[in-house]
C-alpha cells in the first residue's frame, strides 16, 4: 500500500484472496454491502437533488449522455460523497490492481433511462496496452439493484489482459460480445474493474431505476478526468482532511 496513504492516517481493508483473483483474472470483484442503508438513501436524496438542481447542466462537465442522467464532479456536490473515494476496500483494490500511487480520476453518476443506455464497448484506459502494467481502476457505486433488464455494466473477463484496442478489433461494439457477463448484484454493493477491461453500460429495458456513482482512480502520474485543483470550490477545501487531499491531489 503507498505507504503516504497510511502516513495520512488511512487503514486498508484486506481484500479477500477470491476477491484478488478475480480482479486479477477477470479484471473486476464485486464488493458486497458496502454502502449501509442509511448512507445509500442519502446518496440517493443527493443525486436527486443534484440533478434537479442543475437541470440541463446536469453532467456538463464531463459528458451529457441523450437517455442518461449523468452526473459529474460529485467532489464538489456534497458532503455525503467525501466517503466514497475514501472508502477502505475500494482503496486497497486499487492499489491491488495499479501496484503504485494513485489519486483519484473522478466521481460521476449515471443512470440508463427506459430504452436507452446501450453503450460501444470500451476501455477507460486508452493509452498503450501491456499486460501486468495498468493506469485506471474504476468502481461502480449501486444505489439500486443492478440487474440484466435495467443497464447493468456488461464487462468482458480477462479484456483487461487483451493486447488489442477494442476499437480496432470488435467490428460492432453495440452488439454483444462472446463471453461478457453482466455486473448485476444488490444495492448498495461495489463493481470494481480494471480500467483496461472492455465494458459498457447496457440498455435499461424494465425501466426500473439504475442509479450508480462511478469513482474511478488513476495512477498518480498521469492526468485526471476531472481535475480537481481546478474544480475544488472553497466549501469542499474547507472540510477536506489531509488524506482526502493527498486522494485529490488538491
Ligand atoms: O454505468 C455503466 O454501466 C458504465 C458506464 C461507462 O462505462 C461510461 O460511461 O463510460
Amino acid at each position: 500500500m503507498d505507504e503516504r496513504l497510511i502516513d495520512l492516517g488511512f487503514a486498508p481493508e484486506e481484500l479477500s484472496p477470491s476477491q484478488r483473483t478475480q480482479l486479477d483474472e477477470s479484471g473486476f470483484a464485486i464488493f458486497e454491502s458496502v454502502i449501509d442503508p442509511a448512507w445509500r438513501e442519502k446518496l440517493q436524496q443527493a443525486f436527486e437533488q443534484v440533478f434537479e438542481r442543475e437541470g440541463e447542466q446536469a453532467g456538463k462537465e464531463v459528458s451529457q449522455v441523450e437517455g442518461v442522467r449523468r452526473l459529474a464532479d460529485l467532489v464538489n456536490k456534497g458532503e455525503v460523497f467525501d466517503q466514497v473515494y475514501l472508502q477502505p476496500a475500494l482503496l486497497a483494490a486499487v492499489w491491488h490492481v495499479l501496484q503504485r500511487p494513485f489519486k483519484l480520476h473522478s466521481l460521476n453518476a449515471h443512470e440508463p433511462l427506459l430504452g436507452h443506455g446501450q453503450q460501444v464497448l470500451h476501455a477507460d484506459w486508452g493509452g498503450a496496452r501491456e499486460t501486468g502494467t495498468y493506469h485506471v481502476v474504476n468502481s461502480m457505486w449501486m444505489l439500486d439493484d443492478m440487474t440484466a433488464d435495467n443497464g447493468a455494466t456488461r464487462v468482458v473477463p480477462g479484456s483487461h489482459r487483451f493486447p488489442g484496442v477494442v476499437g480496432e478489433e470488435v467490428e460492432d461494439r453495440m452488439a454483444a460480445y462472446p463471453g461478457e457477463v453482466y455486473l448485476t448484484a444488490s444495492a448498495g454493493s461495489v463493481g470494481v474493474f480494471n480500467g483496461s477491461a472492455w465494458h459498457s453500460c447496457t440498455q435499461n429495458s424494465s425501466g426500473q431505476q439504475r442509479r450508480v456513482l462511478h469513482c474511478a482512480f488513476i495512477a498518480r502520474e498521469h492526468k485526471q478526468q476531472t481535475d480537481q485543483r481546478e474544480y475544488l470550490n472553497p466549501e469542499t477545501d474547507r472540510r477536506l482532511t489531509p488524506l482526502a487531499r493527498y486522494v485529490l491531489d488538491v
